[in-house]
């Protein structure tokens, strides 16, 4: 698989390493017990451009191609899964639309706020009843004169509580739905009528909060259509483009952690093997570390060569399916092979082993369930 990195990005990939291993790591426990990211962490990550990843140049981005971004998720996601969360929301699915199909002035306005990490941004999508069936949505908006007018609810939005910008996906023809009657807007917090709930209580990835959305009679100005008026109908579409690339950034996490789940297990077994404790099952635990390494390898493989797809200008809506499926149910495995590795040891917080195997199950939900990712490959093998 041809994919030259340039020096720079080595350059950006050792930095963020060495931040993983010097300021995110040690952290990652109180993280974890606080469920918070400190503020000074969060300026880090705008100081080192992450905030802006795959945003263009020109927009004040880094302009990383998907193959470059990937990596740096793999680097992020060696600690505490809630960090990447933080930034990946932001500069992914919240604000991917607007780079995608926003027009010349969102993009100039939005995009260099959202790259500097000055704006942090948010998907609104899920609904109580459109969660996989994401054209089942309820919320509607109705132009009004300059403004259009936005009522119905969203759940589970990552970020909620941090963003300024919410990329809302409402129904403005209730006919046509997803094939022409579905828009994409550009949700600021303190528009009227807009409003967060409170924090969920959830499994997994505790330092990264989703919170209830409530949007009655919330007025939107008419120039905040994602693409203004030609775009009106087509925000399903933008979503799903949106989604896509979602997926491979979940697939990299997920990857990402099953790496670090694998080392915790080396590290483990080693100081074992040197405190002669290993008992006599240790070969069992020796091929499941042989299985974690083997599965990893595989998935980083279909990872990268459905990220160099997506770079080569190619559809990569089924690659990235199966990159998710693959890569998320991967880590879940690992991980619970993990625990049988760490014994009972593994039942405590301070092993991360218990952490990372709550936080690696999320990636099979997020972005779309497993099931939802293959009822998509075998659409897509039908349909051809
Ligand atoms: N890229 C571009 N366009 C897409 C697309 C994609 N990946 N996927 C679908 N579309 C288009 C279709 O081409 C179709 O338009 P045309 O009729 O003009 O061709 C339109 O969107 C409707 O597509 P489809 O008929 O496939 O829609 P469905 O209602 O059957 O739903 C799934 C499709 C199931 C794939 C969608 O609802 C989905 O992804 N659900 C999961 C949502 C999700 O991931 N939620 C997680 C929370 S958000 S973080």
């Amino acid at each position: 698989m041809p994919h030259t990195l340039s020096d720079e990005f080595e350059r950006l990939r050792l930095q963020v390493r060495h931040f993983v291993q010097e300021e995110l790591e040690p952290i990652s426990l109180a993280v974890e017990t606080r469920e918070q990211i400190p503020e000074p962490i969060v300026d880090r990550m705008r100081q080192m451009g992450l905030f802006g990843m795959p945003i263009p140049k020109a927009y004040g981005g880094l302009g990383l191609t998907t193959l470059q971004e990937v990596m740096i998720y793999e680097e992020i996601t060696q600690t505490n899964g809630c960090y990447r969360s933080r930034i990946g929301t932001s500069n992914g699915i919240g604000s991917m639309g607007i780079v995608y199909d926003g027009t010349v002035a969102q993009k100039e306005f939005y995009l260099p706020r959202i790259a500097c990490g000055e704006w942090s941004s948010a998907f609104a999508l899920t609904e109580p009843n459109a969660g996989s069936d994401a054209s089942n949505i309820a919320t509607t908006a109705v132009l009004n004169g300059d403004h259009w007018v936005l009522n119905g609810n969203k759940i589970f939005i990552t970020n909620a509580d941090q963003a300024r910008l919410f990329t809302t996906i409402a129904v403005t023809d209730e006919e046509k739905r997803a094939r022409g009657g579905v828009t994409a807007f550009i949700v600021e917090r303190g528009m009227p009528g807009f409003s967060v709930g409170a924090a969920d209580v959830k499994m997994g990835l505790k330092g990264s909060h989703t919170h209830e959305l409530i949007f009655k009679d919330c007025r939107v100005p008419a120039e905040n259509v994602i693409g203004g008026m030609p775009m009106v109908g087509q925000g399903f579409k933008t979503a799903m483009r949106v989604l896509d690339k979602g997926r491979l950034c979940m697939a990299a996490c997920a990857l990402g952690a099953a790496q670090k789940i694998m080392t915790l297990c080396t590290q483990r077994m080693r100081e074992k093997r040197q405190a002669s404790t290993a008992r006599k099952e240790s070969q069992a635990a020796e091929f499941m570390l042989a299985d974690m390494a083997t599965q990893i390898f595989a998935a980083r493989q279909m990872l990268y060569q459905a990220a160099q797809l997506r770079d080569d200008g190619k559809q990569i809506t089924s690659e990235a399916s199966m990159a998710k499926i693959f890569c998320t149910e991967m880590a879940s495995r690992v991980a619970d092979d993990a625990l049988q590795i760490f014994e009972e040891e593994g039942l405590f917080t301070a092993h991360q082993i218990e952490i990372l195997l709550r936080d690696v199950r999320l990636y099979r939900i997020y972005e779309g369930t497993s099931e939802i990712q293959r009822l998509i490959v075998s659409r897509g093998l039908l349909k051809s």
